[in-house]
């Protein structure tokens, strides 16, 4: 399908951005949210895809940015980082605690919340590294979408989490916890995983839902936080402890 002018120009703002690794002002250009989906598919072009995160959980947030549901963005392999994972690799990094579930079977459209939990494999603990290519992260929902939900790149942690899957996710940085929040936040991941299959083949005919052997990033309870070089660690549900070295 043709992008319009205003969601081309969208495309090429942030395709230019990212390829200098700079950041850019919004621009206001009104680009309808369908649209900006487009865009950021077009811009993941050439890539292989993992999996997807989900943003923006906070109905607070969702009503600033004038939605009522999440978005979401796309995993691409280059993304699945490794510790140390270098800083300079970024933009303006941020990061966010996260749980992440690896998927044991396809979660088709239509399938009921009890139907997608059950194609779950492996619950994970999670970094999402945001990067946004709008300047101090002022974005509108388009901004945002197109630029992949501010994807950045991600951590997974190694030791899958047995159930409950509750508790508080935290995110030190050298021994002090500077962000956390419940994992209740998070919300049914049944649902979340239905809602998504349903997005994401409504949008794109080519694609059925979510893949076995996909990667979904849920989300985060906690603020994003200012990424530095420090010793990283996320701590979350069952005792569950990522380490990640982070590098200039
Ligand atoms: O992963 C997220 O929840 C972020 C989605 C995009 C909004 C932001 O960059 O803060
Ligand atoms: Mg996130």
């Amino acid at each position: 399908m043709d992008l319009s002018r205003e969601a081309a120009v969208l495309r090429e703002t942030i395709h230019q951005a990212r390829a200098e690794r700079r950041t850019v002002r919004s621009e206001d250009l009104n680009v309808y949210l369908g649209e900006a989906y487009l865009v950021q598919e077009e811009l993941g072009e050439g890539r292989e895809l993992k999996g997807y995160k989900l943003g923006l959980l906070s109905p607070n947030k969702q009503a600033q940015m004038g939605i009522d549901s999440p978005i979401y963005g796309r995993v691409y392999s280059d993304m699945l980082l490794e510790s140390p994972v270098s800083l300079g690799r970024f933009i303006q990094p941020r990061l966010e605690p996260e749980l992440a579930v690896v998927l044991d079977s396809d979660v088709v459209p239509r399938m009921s919340p009890e139907q997608a939990r059950a194609a779950v494999g492996r619950v994970l603990l999670g970094v999402d590294f945001l990067d946004s290519v709008w300047e101090g992260y002022r974005f509108d929902i388009s901004d945002v979408v197109a630029d992949n939900a501010s994807g950045g790149g991600f951590l997974l942690g190694e030791e899958p989490l047995s159930a409950p899957f509750d508790g508080l996710l935290q995110l030190y940085l050298d021994g002090e916890l500077l962000t956390e929040g419940p994992v209740e936040a998070l919300g049914d991941i049944g649902e979340r995983l239905s809602w998504l299959a349903r997005e994401v083949s409504g949008l794109f005919e080519e694609v059925e839902g979510l893949e076995a052997g996909q990667t979904i990033f849920l989300g985060s309870p906690a603020a994003a936080l200012a990424a530095r070089p420090g010793t990283l660690e996320v701590r979350g549900p069952d005792d569950s402890i990522l380490v990640a070295e982070l590098k200039e």
